[in-house]
């Protein structure tokens, strides 16, 4: 097979995120953040796992920045605990916190590394959320002042920020389904915390301009693209509901100031419209540098007019990962082409793209994780073939540089592409790691 060798300045990465790796959820002055508390109410994670230690990298992060210099990364994205710095989400600062950051990316540009920052990883200061959280407007507001103050700090060292990270699982999982923090089971507010989340990373781009920073502003955004389970109208009709309704749901605000329109009832889902004030959508929109995709696998879906939504998801008889999410590579090329058409050949980076397995050491103290390799092989593939199709792709982070805290699923899913003891803390990197690092070196594979 011939080489496929990817663009010169392609930037190649690994992602993480404060409450997945850090630790030190109690130190320095950190405040509680809505995952603290979350992860400590009983029955809400498996095996009641937390985030007090994860990875320890608050500790270790010279250990892992070394790391990433060995396998040669070129970027390094991570996020920046809000409640770290801001310990109740405004007023009083917490400056060994702030230090923190400043040391990481520091470390980063030393080693050559680029950083790439996201403000928001989930992790919500839990002294907003006794005020409401994300239901709450005002919440818009102190995110801009929390990014405004890490822009001044930091604005000038970091050439790539994130506002928000997949805010669809922060509402949806968050405040619907209730089984990401804060938990709630209350889809009739859903839209609204949408709302509120797109207002937060409009007025933080806002904040971001008005300081003339030279560096690049997007939005990371999760998508799962669907396809009808046969050619009946009725289930590619399914499809496209799917695709443009709740896939567009921030895609559209952010790069066309509109939220799709709901075929149908408004309220059929249990959901109420956002109010929109005047001025909204313009905020919302204020234009970014590019659009940060978080893909995984895909959606077959059918129509079925017996469940409240119409809209059922087929499970597929394929390969799965650990977290029994389906492998297929094509839906990288298929959501790249899509998103390039639709908003305007935006500079697109994938910000997260990797599986969970069971991955052990073995007596040779390696992880022969090969599954892990032809996923990713399989996924870059796609990507390169996106880039040939004339998509501006210009980078892709592997999620995640190591094992950490899965969310819900504690810390028994890995998803690393360096495996962690999580007794010893031990970092060994997996196959695929060594093999990722071969694949940047020659830009290719
Ligand atoms: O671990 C998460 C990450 O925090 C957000 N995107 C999906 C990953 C895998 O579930």
């Amino acid at each position: 097979m011939s080489k496929i060798i990817f663009p010169e300045d392609f930037i190649w990465g690994a992602a993480t995120s404060a409450y997945q790796i850090e630790g030190a959820a109690f130190e320095d002055g950190k405040g509680e953040s809505i995952w603290d508390r979350f992860s400590h109410t009983p029955g809400k994670i498996k095996n009641e796992h937390n985030g007090d230690i994860a990875c320890d990298h608050y500790h270790l992060y010279a250990e892992d920045v070394k790391l990433m210099k060995e396998l040669g990364l070129k970027s390094y994205r991570f996020s920046i605990s809000w409640p770290r710095i801001f310990p109740d989400g405004d007023g009083k600062l917490n400056v060994k916190g702030m230090e923190f950051y400043k040391k990481l990316v520091n470390l980063l540009l030393e080693n050559d590394i680029i950083p790439n920052a996201t403000l928001y990883h989930w992790d919500l200061p839990q002294k907003l959320q006794d005020k409401g959280g994300w239901t709450n407007r005002e919440t818009a507001d102190r995110f801009a002042d929390f990014a405004g103050y890490v822009f001044k700090e930091l604005g000038d060292l970091v050439p790539f920020w994130a506002t928000l990270n997949e805010p669809a699982a922060a509402a949806f999982a968050g405040y619907a389904a209730g089984v990401h923090a804060p938990g709630l089971n209350n889809p009739e507010v859903c839209l609204a915390v949408a709302h509120n989340l797109l207002l937060a990373h409009g007025k933080a781009v806002k904040a971001y301009r008005q300081l003339g920073l030279k560096g690049k502003i997007g939005i990371v955004l999760d998508m799962w693209h669907n396809y009808p389970a046969t050619d009946s109208e009725e289930d590619i009709k399914a499809a496209w509901i799917n695709n443009n309704t709740i896939n567009k749901w921030f895609s559209d605000p952010v790069f066309k100031g509109l939220y799709p329109t709901i075929p149908g009832e408004p309220g059929q889902f249990g959901m109420s419209l956002p109010e929109v004030q005047q001025g909204d959508m313009e905020l919302i929109s204020t234009p970014v540098d590019f659009l940060g995709l978080n893909v995984y696998s895909r959606n077959v879906v059918k129509a079925n007019p017996d469940i409240p939504n119409g809209i059922e998801v087929v499970p597929q008889n394929g390969a799965v990962t650990d977290i029994g999410w389906e492998v297929y590579p094509q839906v990288i090329y298929d959501l790249l082409t899509l998103l390039h058409k639709e908003y305007n050949g935006i500079d697109i980076y994938i910000t997260e793209n990797g599986a969970a397995f069971r991955d052990t050491v073995n007596s040779e103290g390696r992880v022969e994780d090969d599954d892990r390799v032809d996923y990713l092989r399989r996924h870059f593939e796609q990507a390169h073939r996106a880039i040939e199709a004339g998509v501006n792709l210009k980078g892709y982070y592997v999620w995640s540089l190591m094992d950490n805290f899965e969310w819900a699923e504690g810390y028994t899913k890995r998803f690393g592409i360096v495996h962690v003891d999580f007794d010893t803390l031990t970092r060994t990197p997996k196959n695929s790691a060594l093999w990722y690092s071969e694949v940047i070196r020659e830009n290719g594979f």
